[in-house]
C-alpha cells in the first residue's frame, strides 16, 4: 500500500507539531517581561550598528551620581561614532532594552540600596516573575544576563568593562562567574578589558576554551607576543590565545559565526589606554594584600569580591576609578566600530 519513492523508500510523512515555545507566546504576554525601545527595535530590524551596554556597573560598581554621568557618556560615545546604544537593565520588574534617560537615572539612583538586585542569568525569572506578582524591583544586569537579553533582542555586539571569571581557589570553591558559561552558549560578541587579576586568569582562559569561546585580543599594530589584558593593567603575564588588528577583522569573525551558525559567544579583549594603565607589578602588590586580608578577616563567598574591590580602590589611592572609566569608554568605542563594520559586511 505504500507508495515508494525512486529509491524504494517510503515517503516522509509530514507531521505538523504544535509547540508552545516562549517565542510563540503572543506579543502581549511577552511585552510584560521584556520591552525593547522603538529606537533599538528599528535599528536591529534595519541592520544598523547597535551596541548593548550592561547595568551592573551602574547599580553595583560606580556610586551615584557618577554612574549617571558614565551611563550617559557611554551612550553619547556610541552615538558620536555612528552607532545606536542599547543600555539593558531591569526597571520596575521589567527587562528593558534601550533604557531612556529617565530610566537610566531611576536605575542608577537605586545603586547601593539593598533591594536593588545584581541580575545574572539565574535571577531573570525571579525578578520578572516577582514583577508580575506586584513586587517591582530594579536590577542591574551582569555580562551574562545582558548577553542573554541582547541575543533575544537581536543585538550582536556588547561593550563593557570587565568580565567575571574563575576566582582564585575556584577549583575548590567552584566560584566561577556565569559570564563564562553564557559566553559558551550565547552568540554575542563582548568587548572587555579581559578580566581582573584578582581572578585566576589562567584558569579563566582554560574554562573559556572548554566552553568554546573565541578569545581574541586587540593588538592595535603591536606584533610579537600579546598578553591578555588584566583590566587596570595592559599585561597579565598570560599570552592571549588569539590576536586581531582591526575592528573589521573582529566583525568578520562575528559574521563567520553567523554564517556557520555557531552558537557560542566571543570575547574581544581591549587593553586599557596606556595613560591610565596601572603597571602589573603595582597592581599585584595591592591585589595580594587585599586577597590576604580577605582571607584573614573571613570574607568568603559573595562578600569576597566586594571586599577585595573596595580594598584595591583604597590601596591604589583612587587611581582605579578614573582608570575604570577610561577603559570602559575605550571598550565601548571599539565595540561601536566593530558593530559598524558588521553592519557594512551584512549590507
Ligand atoms: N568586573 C568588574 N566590574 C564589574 C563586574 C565585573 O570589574 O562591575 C560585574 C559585571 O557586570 C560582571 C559581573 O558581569 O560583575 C560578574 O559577577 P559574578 O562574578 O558574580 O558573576
Ligand atoms: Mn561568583
Amino acid at each position: 500500500e505504500h507508495q515508494l519513492d525512486n529509491e524504494g523508500r517510503p515517503p516522509i510523512r509530514r507531521v505538523k507539531l504544535k509547540l508552545q515555545t516562549p517565542d510563540q507566546l503572543p506579543m502581549k504576554d511577552r511585552s510584560h517581561g521584556l520591552i525593547i525601545s522603538a529606537d533599538v527595535a528599528m535599528a536591529v530590524a534595519n541592520g544598523s550598528p547597535v551596541v548593548a551596554l550592561e547595568s551592573t556597573i551602574y547599580t553595583h560598581g560606580f556610586p551615584y551620581p557618577q554612574n549617571v554621568d558614565l551611563a550617559l557618556d557611554l551612550e553619547a560615545t556610541v552615538r558620536t561614532l555612528g552607532g545606536i546604544p542599547a543600555t539593558i537593565g531591569v526597571v520596575d520588574g521589567v527587562i528593558r532594552v534601550g533604557l531612556t534617560r529617565e530610566e537610566i537615572i531611576t536605575l542608577a539612583s537605586a545603586a547601593g540600596k539593598p533591594e536593588t538586585m545584581k541580575v545574572s542569568r539565574r535571577d531573570i525569572p525571579y525578578i520578572v516573575g516577582m514583577g508580575l506578582s506586584g513586587k517591582k524591583l530594579h536590577g542591574g544586569t551582569t555580562v551574562a544576563a545582558t548577553m542573554m537579553i541582547a541575543r533575544q533582542a537581536g543585538i550582536r555586539v556588547f561593550g563593557t568593562g570587565g568580565l567575571g571569571g574563575v576566582h582564585r581557589g575556584g577549583q575548590d570553591s567552584m566560584d566561577i562567574s556565569a559570564d563564562l558559561t553564557e559566553l559558551g552558549r550565547t552568540r554575542v560578541a563582548v568587548v572587555s578589558s579581559g578580566c581582573k587579576s584578582f581572578l585566576d586568569i589562567p584558569r579563566t582562559l582554560e574554562y573559556l576554551e572548554t566552553q568554546g569561546v573565541t578569545v581574541c585580543t586587540f593588538a592595535d599594530g603591536r606584533t610579537g607576543e600579546v598578553e591578555l589584558p588584566a583590566f587596570y593593567s595592559r599585561e597579565s603575564g598570560v599570552k592571549s590565545p588569539l590576536v586581531f588588528q582591526t575592528p573589521q577583522q573582529a566583525a568578520n569573525m562575528i559574521y563567520a559565526g553567523m554564517i556557520l551558525n555557531t552558537q557560542s559567544g566571543m570575547l574581544f579583549a581591549n587593553p586599557i589606554p596606556e595613560e591610565y594603565s596601572i603597571p602589573k607589578s603595582e597592581m599585584d602588590v595591592a591585589i595580594d594584600q587585599a586577597v590576604r586580608e580577605a582571607a584573614e578577616k573571613g570574607f568568603h563567598g559573595h562578600t569576597n569580591t566586594p571586599f577585595i574591590l573596595s580594598r584595591i580602590k583604597q590601596l591604589t589611592e583612587g587611581r582605579s576609578i578614573p582608570a575604570n572609566r577610561a577603559l570602559i569608554m575605550s571598550n565601548v568605542a571599539i565595540a561601536t566600530e566593530i558593530a559598524i563594520e558588521l553592519s557594512r559586511i551584512r549590507k
